[in-house]
């Protein structure tokens, strides 16, 4: 067997010889953004980040690395949240995508878009506007991650209530399998049922499979209507019955329904003073929901919306709430919810999770959960939010005040909130994937025939486990190479 790190700087000046001095960084210097990840938790130098611009570009590095061994990680806009696409070890080469940001075509009346791997999600959701069309993914993260990465961890975000996950936004994949095959299918096409879908190989499995090179999208049609509406309750039991009775009102009109509790709000202050004007309206009560209604045609939405809320107000399912007057008035409650996200990574360490229960259980869930996290780590503060018309909880926690050893109660933390999710029958994961970080936590939880089909795919597909080593699972001493030698510590999410 090989010792990894023989003939890397072989393998470096092979890359270099193939992609020219730009399409390979090997100084520490160079490769700032590519070494630390958006929220600073994670940090690794690799021993040379390669930049192809084409799919034969990443094949023919693919084949390089692979020939010679050398392990590769595949990195996008680098906001994954579970430490994937960073380098944890040093003979490892980040693969950046960032070059490979074209978009390919758009057809308005197959409503589809190809897009390459790198391109920004926020530049494919203005390119798909500017014709007409949308491209519904939306999340906190869109001005800087990628598409390759969204399809690599099926990225969910705030509209998924309407459109679904990214898995049900593909269309069409290109992609290279870690021998330097390209599997190439981009045909725009909304029914095909021949044989194995290949492209699901590479969507949600983290770049353990293949990269992600382009990929065809799907489009819907540009919402022409959009309200915007803040409604806050006493309790979380109340803004479930409320989500209940929107969506039994609104069905399909109902494109965002998002949960903030009390603590949400006082993060969101701490980046924007002007966010105030929300907060003080509303700061009496425990539970608030941003719900988005939208449609693409039809009659105004506003009078009927006005209307469900005030109705809502008459059942005493809302104790307070506002249906934005204007575009600014509804980016305003956005902002909340974005800069919420944004204060809690700049307060430095904190667990960040990730979870599901079913929507009929959240509101017990989450009593129990801030109840048992409360008993783990007295004085410490739950920031529970997020998409709660799918279920999906981030149970965060941020340590208390002057609390130095914050690192070693993180295992304990997420012990204790994942003992909950079991117990609701959940997911430790519902969008974030598992990466690094939470892959002793799914070891927990997998079944045995799960965990060897699981690995019997990886080891057939990439037998000599050059690609993304050790997200999600580790392979054990079956594998070509033997044992990982390396044991992380478990990290935040
Ligand atoms: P990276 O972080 O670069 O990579 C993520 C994983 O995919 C890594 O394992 C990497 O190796 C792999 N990968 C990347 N590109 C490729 C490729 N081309 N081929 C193969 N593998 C690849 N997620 C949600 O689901 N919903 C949210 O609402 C949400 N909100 C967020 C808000 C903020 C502020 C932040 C920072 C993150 C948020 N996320 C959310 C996390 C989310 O997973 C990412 O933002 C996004 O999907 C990752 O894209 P990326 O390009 O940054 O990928
Ligand atoms: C969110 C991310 C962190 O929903 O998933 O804010
Ligand atoms: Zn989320």
């Amino acid at each position: 067997m090989s010792n990894p790190t023989d003939g890397l700087a072989e393998t470096i000046a092979e890359l270099e010889a193939y992609l020219g001095t730009e399409g390979v960084l090997s100084r520490p210097q160079d490769m700032g953004r590519y070494r630390r990840d958006w929220s600073g938790d994670y940090e690794g130098t690799p021993a040379a980040v390669i930049r192809p611009r084409h799919v034969s570009e990443v094949s023919e590095a693919i084949k390089i690395c692979n020939r010679r061994e050398a392990e590769i990680v595949p990195q996008g806009g680098h906001t994954g949240l579970v430490g994937g696409a960073t380098a944890d070890r040093a003979n490892q080469i980040v693969l950046s995508l960032e070059k490979m940001d074209r978009i390919r075509s758009l057809d308005p009346l197959g409503m589809s878009m190809v897009v390459e791997a790198g391109c920004v999600l926020q530049t494919a959701k203005d390119y798909a506007e500017r014709s007409g069309c949308f491209f519904p993914l939306s999340l906190g993260a869109q001005g800087s991650c990628q598409i390759g990465g969204n399809i690599s961890t099926n990225a969910g975000g705030v509209n998924v209530l309407r459109y679904g996950m990214m898995r049900s936004l593909v269309l069409g994949l290109e992609a290279v399998f870690p021998d330097g095959r390209i599997y190439s299918d981009l045909r725009a096409l909304r029914k095909n049922n021949t044989g194995l879908d290949l492209k699901q190989l590479f969507i949600g499995t983290e770049g353990t499979l293949g990269i992600v090179t382009a990929a065809t999208l799907k489009l819907y049609s540009k919402p022409r209507w959009v309200e915007t509406a803040w409604v806050s309750a006493d309790n979380i039991a109340d803004i479930m019955q409320l989500f209940g009775y929107l969506r039994g009102e609104a069905g399909d009109f109902l494109s965002a329904f998002e949960l903030m509790t009390p603590p949400c709000l006082d993060l969101a202050l701490e980046l924007d003073s002007g966010v105030s004007l929300v907060r003080n309206e509303v700061k009496h009560f425990a539970a608030h929901a941003l719900v988005e209604f939208s449609s693409s045609g039809g009659p105004d939405l506003k009078p009927w919306i006005t209307e469900l809320i005030a109705n809502a107000f008459e059942q005493g399912l809302a104790k307070a709430g506002i249906v934005a007057q204007s575009a600014s008035h509804s980016k305003m409650f956005w902002r909340i919810r974005e800069l919420m996200v944004e204060a809690q990574q700049k307060r430095g360490l904190h667990l960040r999770t990730d979870v599901s229960v079913p929507i009929s259980s959240i509101s017990p869930f989450i009593a129990k959960v801030t109840q048992a996290v409360e008993k783990t780590l007295p004085g410490s503060l739950v920031v529970a939010y997020g998409h709660v018309g799918d279920g999906n909880i981030h149970v965060n926690v941020l340590p208390p005040e002057d609390f130095n050893g914050f690192q070693g109660k993180l295992g304990a933390l997420t012990a204790t909130i994942n003992e909950v999710v079991d117990g609701f029958d959940g997911s430790i994961s519902a969008e974030h994937g598992i990466g690094i970080t939470k892959r002793e936590e799914f070891a927990k939880r997998i079944g045995e025939t799960h965990l060897d089909m699981m690995k019997m795919i990886k080891r057939s597909i990439d037998p000599k486990n050059v690609l993304s080593p050790g997200r999600i699972f580790r392979i054990g001493p079956n594998s070509a190479r033997g044992p990982q030698s390396v044991e992380m510590d478990p990290r935040p999410e």
